[in-house]
């Protein structure tokens, strides 16, 4: 069970008052904030124990380099994955995508293949796919979602055929919430031949995942929706497709040996990790997984779908507004607009009564130009939000009725 209370103690961004209301978070979906935990593993690290990695012969170096593996060994764990060989330090989910789409994209996909995303994806998962298009003349194609929300899982079917190498999607979407049914859409491109990687930027911070469970073959997420430090994200993927692709980087760390003539690549991960990595980023990202594994990620969601259910009642009691996205299966999003205001305006006001929301179209246009909308204002809870705090959205929101409407 969730003690929200003690949690909220562990979180200092969430204690203050804005515009002299209480700050109500509801923007998490954007970037969770920190708990004290991480806070103090990167303070303390940058105190005590910092150096560059993996090359001093000093004690620092030694001590920042068992931190920095230590994160590696931390989210391999976190993930379920078979080894630290396959967890990739990357700046974050769309540096992962990108890092997919240049190495594997560019050794893998030739013109006349297909690339599969849907609908609903984010932009991190479209337009690395289009410059690769452009590049190689390979084509991407689009599977459509149901007016809910859903993927529309027999168009999906229909699209994939043996020209199909890559189908990526999103475990969960940042707009809509909605949840894929991840590991059927692994089996279906698999059965197809294709591969399968999932953009878990939404999905890590709300719900357990397996990468060897899933079945997929790439799996990305970024540190700083996981309570975790900003510039610090995971690609995941299978070692042997690893192995199989070139560098996506070149520099220091990444090389075996280099001459003018020719170089050689370093071991995995770190063929992918050119430069001096983001070393107290995925120290804080380490302190994270932590924070929330001794919660317990199935507690989270949980308590989350609990929340979810009473704000979703919560928001369809005032009038003139409109939810969009209701899938059965979904995350704590709650994106909507309202008769009377536009989404921005909806912000504005919000903010003004200390609710913190986003506001726009989410970095997700085709989405948008799909629901036939210009933007939508945007409700995201993690585990430290509270039913109180659903109540003050809702009352914050009558006040946007009496000034608009
Ligand atoms: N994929 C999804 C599904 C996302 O929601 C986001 C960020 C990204 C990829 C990119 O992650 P980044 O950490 O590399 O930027 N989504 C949002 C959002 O909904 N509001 O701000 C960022």
């Amino acid at each position: 069970m969730i003690d929200v209370n003690r949690i909220r103690a562990d979180f200092p961004g969430l204690a203050q008052t804005v515009h002299g209301k209480p700050l109500v978070f509801l923007d998490n979906a954007a970037s969770a904030q920190k708990p004290r935990a991480v806070i103090d593993a990167v303070a303390h690290h940058y105190a005590h124990d910092y150096a560059n990695v993996h090359r001093g012969v000093h004690q620092l170096a030694e001590r920042a380099t068992d931190a920095y593996e230590g994160a590696r060994e931390k989210v391999r764990a976190f993930l379920g994955a078979a080894s630290t060989r396959e967890i990739v330090f990357v700046r974050g989910t769309t540096e992962a995508i990108n890092l997919v789409a240049h190495s594997w994209g560019r050794h893998a996909l030739r013109a006349g293949d297909e690339v599969l995303i849907t609908e609903m994806e984010h932009h991190a998962n479209i337009v690395p796919w289009q410059l690769m298009a452009e590049e190689i003349g390979f084509t991407l194609r689009v599977a459509p979602i149901l007016d809910d929300g859903r993927l529309d899982m027999e168009a999906f079917a229909a699209l994939l055929n043996e020209r199909t190498r890559l189908v990526a999607v999103a475990h969960m979407s940042n707009v809509l919430g909605t949840v894929n049914p991840v590991q059927e859409i692994v089996d279906m491109a698999h059965a197809h031949g294709a591969l399968c990687l999932v953009d878990g930027a939404q999905s890590v911070s709300h719900l357990p995942v397996n990468v060897q469970e899933l079945g997929c073959d790439f799996y990305a997420f970024s540190g700083h929706k996981l309570f975790g430090p900003t510039g610090i994200g995971v690609l995941w993927a299978r070692e042997a497709l690893l192995e199989a692709m070139p560098p996506y980087q070149g520099g220091g760390e990444m090389i075996r040996e280099v001459s003018f003539q020719r170089s050689t690549w370093a071991d995995l991960p770190y063929k992918f990790e050119a430069g001096t990595p983001h070393i107290v980023g995925a120290i804080g990202l380490g302190a994270a997984i932590d924070y929330v594994t001794a919660i317990g990620l199935q507690a989270i969601a949980e308590y989350e779908h609990g929340l979810l259910e009473y704000a979703t009642e919560a928001l369809e009691s005032v009038p003139g507004l409109t939810l969009v996205g209701r899938a059965p299966h979904k995350g704590a999003v709650l994106s909507f607009v309202m008769d009377c205001a536009h989404p921005h305006d909806i912000g504005t006001i919000l903010d003004g009564e200390g609710v913190a929301v986003r506001a726009g179209h989410h970095c997700a246009m085709p989405l948008m130009e799909r629901l036939g909308l210009p933007a939508t204002t945007r409700a995201s809870f993690a585990f430290y939000n509270t039913r109180e705090e659903a109540d003050a959205l809702v009352a914050a929101l009558y006040k946007v009725r009496e000034i608009f409407a």
